[in-house]
């Protein structure tokens, strides 16, 4: 890290209050959306604005987004920067360091798509929905075809991916709405991938979805790490697409014109895709000097089924829900590749690891209207979101970091999101603490082109309605679907689909997924195994 000594100060200017569709050639300050500086750090944001969008001059930072350009694009919101900084004393005297006194650790950004299928994605087998880009970046990098989810819905899975931990081990097992906006929070002590990066000298950000705490509580991801946060804190706030506010870091960032409405009528002025997507390249552009740490948590394509433009799929003859889901998936793959296209453009490529994956299985059963259509399940596997087979924790796992991760590979070999936090530790150099217990293993040489690490078992449980647990060892897989339910055995190098229990004629196996089950499980008051719902627990953290 560069040192330096002093501040630079980020002073937003002043607001004004007026109606963007109405305001004809006005351009309304909405937020400043860049990562605070903090005292000894240098602000990066002042040696590459070079974009069309952006400009440099000189006294304070803020974001402006152009209202003109909003409404004659529709669809697509331009924001508009201008930077503005003070103390130019300081930044002349930080590029006079030679790099050779920085040592690079890799920019690490992790796409978390929200709700997306592995069959959704063409390099997948889709054959209806259009994804170029993520179809790309696996050419140029490697496509894993059995990364595992935390669990298989929402906040346990991210928990899972922040913590290290898989979810027999994790304080967050299900879904679970504290108060009228935001979800159960990350308990005091939580350590996560975020403060691990930050400890090395990343700069962090979320930015989409968070789901694990409010802003006020112990799970807020200002307090877990992360200098920046955009998006969405609530899981049932994303539910619209067209949302009243949005959050910068913890201040309401408003869009007026939006209804809020999370049903899929929902209607407004600003999709709240664009800003995110704007944000997430702002940060890049801001901290391409690095290393950086971008959790890039898009809500594409989860429901509410709301898009601003169905694009190629305007004219098919599907139903709406249908189109709508095809183009949210083309929005999510087009702001991919927009994010690839700037780190080539800012000669990122090579010192970026980029990962993309979706946080649990389809949300739509194979036998739906949709599921049929997209034929999500064409890759055999059984279940969705919510279930334990393989369909609700098997998701995308695209890897690019040309020039190191091999392009064009296509491996079978499983991980699972446990295992980014310790990755992370071994790109970066952090250590983590020795208090703190993690449950995954370096995927590193696996990254560099050689295999996973050899692990004794996979482990997963949740807990909406009756508390389910599998557990996977070699090619063998477990699923128990309620603690007095019987064990199930699949051999999934046979049977993926696991269409055929085995546990009546292989019973040893049945017992020793029993074994490992019960090992891996730690009792948590919050989440008691049930046979059956409801199980509110207790609110942590407030
Ligand atoms: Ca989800």
């Amino acid at each position: 890290m560069p040192s330096c000594t002093g501040w630079v100060f980020v002073v937003p200017s002043t607001r004004t209050q007026i109606n963007p569709l109405s305001a004809e050639g006005t351009r309304r300050e909405i937020a400043q959306c860049k990562p605070r500086p903090r005292p000894g750090e240098s602000d990066n944001a002042a040696s590459h604005q070079n974009s069309e969008d952006a400009s440099y001059t000189s006294s304070c930072v803020h974001l402006t987004l152009d209202e003109t350009r909003l409404k004659s694009f529709g669809s697509t919101v331009i924001t508009r920067i201008e930077y503005v900084l003070s103390c130019l004393f300081l930044f002349g005297s930080l590029t006079a360091l030679p790099a050779a006194e920085t040592p690079r650790t890799p920019n690490i950004i992790f796409i978390l798509s929200d709700d997306l299928a592995q069959g959704d994605l063409g390099c997948y087998g889709q054959k209806l929905i259009q994804t170029p880009n993520i179809d790309q970046m696996a050419k140029e990098g490697t496509r894993c075809t059995q990364t595992y989810c935390g669990t298989s819905v929402c906040a346990p899975s991210r928990a899972s991916l922040m913590l290290g931990k898989h979810t027999g081990h994790s304080p967050i097992r299900a879904n679970r709405e504290i108060g009228r906006e935001g979800q159960m929070p990350l308990p005091q002590g939580s350590f996560t991938v975020a403060q691990l990066l930050k400890s090395a000298g990343y700069r962090t950000a979320c930015i989409g979805k968070w789901g694990m705490g409010m802003f006020e509580t112990t799970g807020s991801p200002l307090k877990l790490g992360f200098d920046h946060f955009f998006g969405y804190n609530c899981q049932r706030h994303a539910h619209s697409y067209f949302p009243k506010y949005l959050y910068n870091d913890d201040q309401r960032f408003d869009l007026p014109g939006n209804d809020g409405n999370e049903n899929v009528e929902g209607k407004g002025a600003i999709y709240s895709q664009n800003p995110i997507s704007e944000e997430t390249l702002n940060f890049v552009r801001s901290n391409k000097d690095g290393p950086f740490f971008l959790f890039y948590s898009v809500t594409l394509p989860h429901g509410s089924f709301q898009i601003d433009d169905q694009g190629i799929y305007k004219d098919k003859p599907w139903s709406e829900e249908q189109k709508n889901y095809a183009a949210m998936v083309t929005r999510l793959d087009t702001d991919v590749g927009r994010l690839m296209a700037l780190l080539k453009q800012l000669n990122l490529d090579e010192k970026t690891l980029v990962i993309l994956s979706g946080d649990n299985g389809s949300s739509f059963a194979p036998q739906s209207s949709l599921g049929k259509l997209f034929d999500q399940a064409a890759n055999g596997m059984r279940g969705f979101k919510r279930a334990l087979y393989e369909g609700g924790l098997r998701n995308a796992g695209i890897i690019r970091w040309p020039g190191v991760v091999p392009a064009g590979r296509v491996s079978e070999e499983p991980w699972a999101f446990w295992d980014f936090l310790p990755t992370c530790a071994e790109l970066s150099g952090a250590k983590i603490p020795a208090t703190v217990q993690i449950d995954g293993l370096s995927i590193v040489p696996f990254l560099k082109g050689g295999s996973v690490p050899k692990r004794d078992f996979f482990y997963w449980e949740l807990h909406e309605g009756a508390s389910i647990q599998a557990v996977r060892w070699g090619d063998w897989k477990a699923v128990r679907n309620g603690p007095s339910k019987s064990i199930e055995i699949y051999d999934l190098k046979n049977d993926v689909g696991e269409t055929m229990d085995l546990a009546s004629q292989k019973p040893e196996l049945a017992s020793k997924a029993e074994s490992l089950m019960a090992a891996a499980h730690a009792d948590d008051s919050n989440f008691p195994m049930r046979d059956k719902k409801e199980n509110k627990g207790v609110p942590l953290g407030k």
